[in-house]
């Protein structure tokens, strides 16, 4: 990707190294990042420091961000198109999020439902860190001026945020930031539990057969399926009321690109065993290839290793700019 000044639109967006990546992660954000990359310049990150949130055991913790790392580029993201970084690597994240803190309301951060949630499942560690996270998420993304940031359903308020913080930014020292736009999928943007289809998936569910992992094997991945929740009607129809069935629906839908109808009409007086089968095959077949790599990549630790040094060496000098700038905007001295 070349780094001079350039026309195309800068997407910016971040994962959790907190687990194997869900079926969630997956059709929610991270499938759609590889194509994305023909058109935009992409900046895409392991963001580590915003699972420091949550208390980690360290040695576990860096071993995840390492295969965090290569499952992303299991999934298609090729370092040579995009910036492809571990976040705390790059130090302007924590120098912009001190900043930008500095434009942002208690009260903003207080109606933030993920800090809400996060904060009753972990009520003896409500750090500071788990009620700023969405200010180190707009640093994320202000620090390269992005303009869309594809995300899955649930990180929207959290983008709203950023986008705030950057308008007000943007009134009090002048224009500085590009205001974000989110950049959601049509299908899929929020998938949810197999076993409490209400809620969405997440990697720390305590319940694994709530979670496809991708990194799950077939076997495995029909076995989910074949105990996912479901309703006593047995009629494989999208409708109000039937959230499990509605759930497996949009995940067939967005891993073979068929419509809801198309669905409907291929498993009509068909019970739901055959469509969780189906669906269960689907999903593994889909995900085999990303399987593959991850096994291939994980067994180069050096090839990791450039690549994700030279990616934060990229991140930064896009970066520093935007900081240098910043600095300059809000009086600080400058001493070079
Ligand atoms: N269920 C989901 N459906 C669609 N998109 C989703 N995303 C997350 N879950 C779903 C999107 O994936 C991207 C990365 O999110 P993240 O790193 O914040 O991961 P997470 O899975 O949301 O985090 P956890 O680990 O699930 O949270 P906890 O700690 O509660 O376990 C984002 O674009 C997100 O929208």
């Amino acid at each position: 990707m070349s780094e001079a000044v350039n026309k195309k639109k800068v997407i910016f967006s971040g994962i959790q190294p907190t687990g194997t990546f869900t079926l969630g992660n997956y059709i929610g954000a991270v499938r759609n990042w590889g194509p994305l990359q023909e058109e935009y310049d992409c900046i895409y990150s392991i963001v580590d420091m915003h699972a420091l949130t949550v208390k980690r055991d360290p040695v576990k913790f860096r071993q995840q961000t390492i295969e965090s790392y290569a499952l992303l580029l299991a999934c298609g993201i090729d370092p040579n198109k995009s910036i492809a970084f571990i976040q705390s690597h790059n130090p302007s994240h924590a120098q912009l999020n001190w900043i930008l803190a500095c434009s942002t309301q208690f009260g903003e951060l207080s109606r933030m439902t993920q800090f809400k949630d996060k904060s009753k499942k972990h009520p003896d560690d409500v750090n500071a860190g788990l009620f700023t996270y969405p200010v180190l998420m707009a640093a994320d993304i202000l620090a390269y001026n992005a303009d869309l940031v594809p995300i899955g359903a649930d990180q929207k308020q959290h983008l709203e945020l950023a986008r705030n913080i950057a308008v007000r930014f943007n009134q009090r020292f002048g224009d500085m930031f590009t205001v974000p736009e989110p950049y959601i999928p049509k299908v899929g943007a929020k998938v949810m539990s197999l076993q409490e289809p209400t809620k969405k998936m997440s990697k720390s569910d305590e319940n694994q057969n709530a979670v496809i992992l991708i990194l799950d094997d077939k076997d495995t991945i029909i076995r989910k399926f074949k105990r996912a929740v479901t309703d006593s009607e047995a009629v494989v129809k999208y409708a109000d009321g039937k959230d499990g069935i509605n759930n497996l629906i949009t995940i067939y839908s967005a891993v073979t690109g068929k419509s809801v109808a198309e669905i409907e009409s291929e498993f009509d007086g068909k019970g739901y065993g055959d469509f969780k089968l189906a669906v269960g095959e689907t999903v593994a077949d889909h995900l085999a290839p990303v399987r593959d790599n991850f096994a291939r990549l994980l067994a180069d630790r050096n090839y990791l290793k450039e690549c994700y040094t030279e990616g934060a060496q990229r991140a930064f000098k896009l970066s520093n700019r935007v900081i240098s700038k910043a600095h300059r905007k809000v009086g600080f001295v400058d001493y070079r």
